[in-house]
């Protein structure tokens, strides 16, 4: 079984991620995880953190002469901004300070429940946990899986299509051909006429103390038919990416492959015909998004999601003083205006987590040969039908 763990709060001293169950023989470099990070630092619209940061992953255990060993991977982010937080994020009780309790909940964050669930009085105890700081360590274990993944050919790509109601225009089947543009982008949007109109939306959201959310795309390509399963709800594959996906702080709303359109289609149009050539099954179309039944159908994995607005504003909303009970404005903190673009690299890394725990159940293998031996097999046997 593939698992990993973060710990770590937004403004502590690092973040810290363990990863399980990788196979001995992969070979990994800091370069690997550090590119990703960077990526996910990217983005119109983020705020003065990611000026400060400059994320870059130490790999602390499991990996030896430039090869995973079989032992948990640990891995180490520093947060830079921790030495501007030490009497805040001070672990002495003598640094307590009742001036610097938060106590004036965010609409729309975890604030309010937070505090009601662990009987605290400081938001600031929510929030640093919360924050979206932690996408840090699962972009870190996302890229070592991507790594792994990468081994078998499988290629993931994401695209943003949206931000605050301007939509792309360009067709997903471009994504491939466009994506050297979609990197450089500063919204990670392929259609550069919406792009443009995107940068105005967000400076127009800045200028007004208001945030935007969006939707966005990821195309996972060079999948083999069976990864997952249907003999039992938690073991679909649909069902692990949709929560993979979910999870991503401020996520709403996840879709695969046609997903929320299926309401307006009737049978006959919304099932992928399925063909034969090239010694291989395909489908005409794939509305199913790569996913039937739970399990990998050998079409592209095609997953969307919707990121609401961040719920930080620097014209805030009403909210209640958790201490005195009165109609106050809630919290400003430093926080992004817009995080869509950086929100669908985190997807990526969440789903390539979620899928090589599919490969991994599907081949198993304590090394690298004999996870891609038991793969090829499998690809011989595919082919023999
Ligand atoms: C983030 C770090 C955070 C925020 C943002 C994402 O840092 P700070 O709170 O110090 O500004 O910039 O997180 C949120 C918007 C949120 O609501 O949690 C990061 O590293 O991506």
């Amino acid at each position: 079984m593939l698992r990993f763990l973060t710990a770590g709060e937004s403004h502590g001293k690092c973040l810290t991620t363990i990863l399980e169950g990788l196979p001995a023989g992969l070979e990994l470099t800091q370069g690997n995880i550090n590119s990703e990070l960077e990526r996910r630092q990217k983005g119109y619209g983020r705020g003065n953190r990611m000026k400060i940061e400059s994320d870059k992953a130490q790999i602390l255990s499991g990996v030896r002469w430039g090869k995973t060993t079989g032992a948990p991977v640990s891995l180490q982010i520093e947060n830079r901004d921790w030495k501007n937080w030490g009497k805040v994020m001070s672990l002495d009780i003598n640094n307590f300070d009742k001036e610097l309790l938060i106590t004036r909940p965010r609409p729309g964050h975890a604030d309010l429940p937070g505090l009601l669930k662990f009987d605290l009085e400081d938001v600031r105890n929510i929030k640093e946990r919360a924050s979206a700081r932690e996408t840090a360590s699962r972009v870190a274990a996302g890229s070592v899986c991507k790594k792994f993944l990468h081994e078998f050919g499988i290629k993931f790509f994401s695209v943003v299509e949206e931000i605050g109601g301007v939509a792309s225009t360009i067709k997903l089947s471009e994504i491939e051909k466009r994506y050297q543009a979609i990197e450089e982008s500063q919204v990670r949007c392929m259609d550069k006429n919406a792009e443009k109109k995107m940068l105005k939306l967000i400076d127009n959201a800045k200028s007004k103390g208001d945030t935007l959310g969006g939707k966005f795309k990821i195309i996972i390509k060079n999948l083999v038919p069976g990864l997952g399963n249907y003999i039992q709800w938690d073991k679909r594959l649909d069902g692990r990416l949709a929560l993979a996906l979910m999870s991503i702080q401020a996520v709403k709303g996840v879709e695969i492959g046609a997903g929320f359109g299926f309401s307006k289609l009737p049978g006959s149009k919304a099932h992928d015909e399925i063909l034969y050539g090239r010694k291989s099954f395909f489908h005409k179309t794939n509305n199913s998004g790569g996913i039937d039944g739970g399990m990998t159908n050998g079409e592209d994995i095609v997953l969307g999601a919707v990121m609401k607005p961040i719920p930080t504003l620097m014209k805030p909303l009403m909210s209640i003083d958790v201490r005195t009970k009165k109609r106050v404005s809630a919290e400003i903190v430093r926080s992004d205006v817009c995080a869509v673009p950086a929100c669908a690299v985190i997807a990526e890394s969440m789903a390539a987590i979620e899928l090589a725990g599919a490969v991994l159940e599907k081949f198993g293998g304590d090394s690298m040969p004999e996870t891609l031996r038991n793969y090829t097999n499998y690809l011989k046997q595919i082919r023999g039908f």
